[in-house]
């Protein structure tokens, strides 16, 4: 006799009085099951922004009880920029393009497994995880000021300031350290902590009459 699971042949004795005899039955599977997610929704946290492509993200299985029907994944939704891509075979999500916390923090894919016949559906929600991959960035300066040669100014003479994008609240503490580069201009400004630019020694531009220094 055959069984309702997935089987291929099975052995029929048939006892006379003459002997036995031995029957061979084989019985294909058919396509008759549908494939099922075992999640309906899979997440992964805290997926790097600098991971690397092809960096393993999650996987996904559904199971199907036929052996005649592999199932195939793909994504149908929500992958933005292609920044992900399924193996077709396995349902292993990978990194296929740069990720950028800036620009995305997440994603929510819609993925589908096919046995050739029937299909089912899945959620795939992914949180990308913010680096420090951002330089600093001044926020214009409008006021240039001018100083007069030979004149030393008490107090701040310019409030510079600058955001890191990598934090998206502009509010919140930016962390930033303010330094002035040149070793030449190092003698006359010093920038403090929180960006005031001060003048630390007088300079003299050039002989002849007094001229003005602007800071920009
Ligand atoms: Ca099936
Ligand atoms: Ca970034
Ligand atoms: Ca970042």
């Amino acid at each position: 006799m055959c069984f309702l699971k997935p089987c291929f042949c099975t052995s029929l004795i048939v006892s006379s009085f003459a002997g036995q005899q031995v029957f061979r039955i084989e019985i294909a599977d058919k396509n008759d099951h549908p494939p099922r997610f075992t999640q309906e929704t899979y997440v992964a946290e805290r997926v790097s922004e600098d991971a690397n492509i092809n960096a393993l993200v999650t996987e996904v299985k559904a199971l199907d009880n036929d052996t005649a029907s592999p199932v195939r994944y793909s994504i149908i939704e929500g992958n933005y920029k292609k920044a992900f891509m399924i193996e077709e075979t396995t349902g292993k999500i990978r990194v296929a393009n740069q990720l950028d916390y800036e620009e995305t923090t997440n994603y929510t894919l819609r993925v589908r497994a096919f046995d050739n016949a029937f299909e089912d559906f899945c959620y795939v929600k992914i949180n990308i995880a913010n680096v420090n991959d951002n330089p600093p960035v001044f926020w214009t300066y409008q006021n240039n000021t001018t100083i007069q040669e030979e004149t030393l100014v008490d107090g701040c003479v310019a409030k510079l300031s600058a955001y890191d994008p990598d934090i998206p609240d502009r509010s919140a503490p930016q962390h930033i350290v303010y330094f002035v580069v040149k070793e030449e201009q190092q003698k006359l400004l010093h920038i403090d902590k929180d960006g005031c630019l001060y003048l630390i020694k007088v300079r003299r531009l050039n002989p002849g009459p007094r001229k003005c220094l602007s800071v920009k």
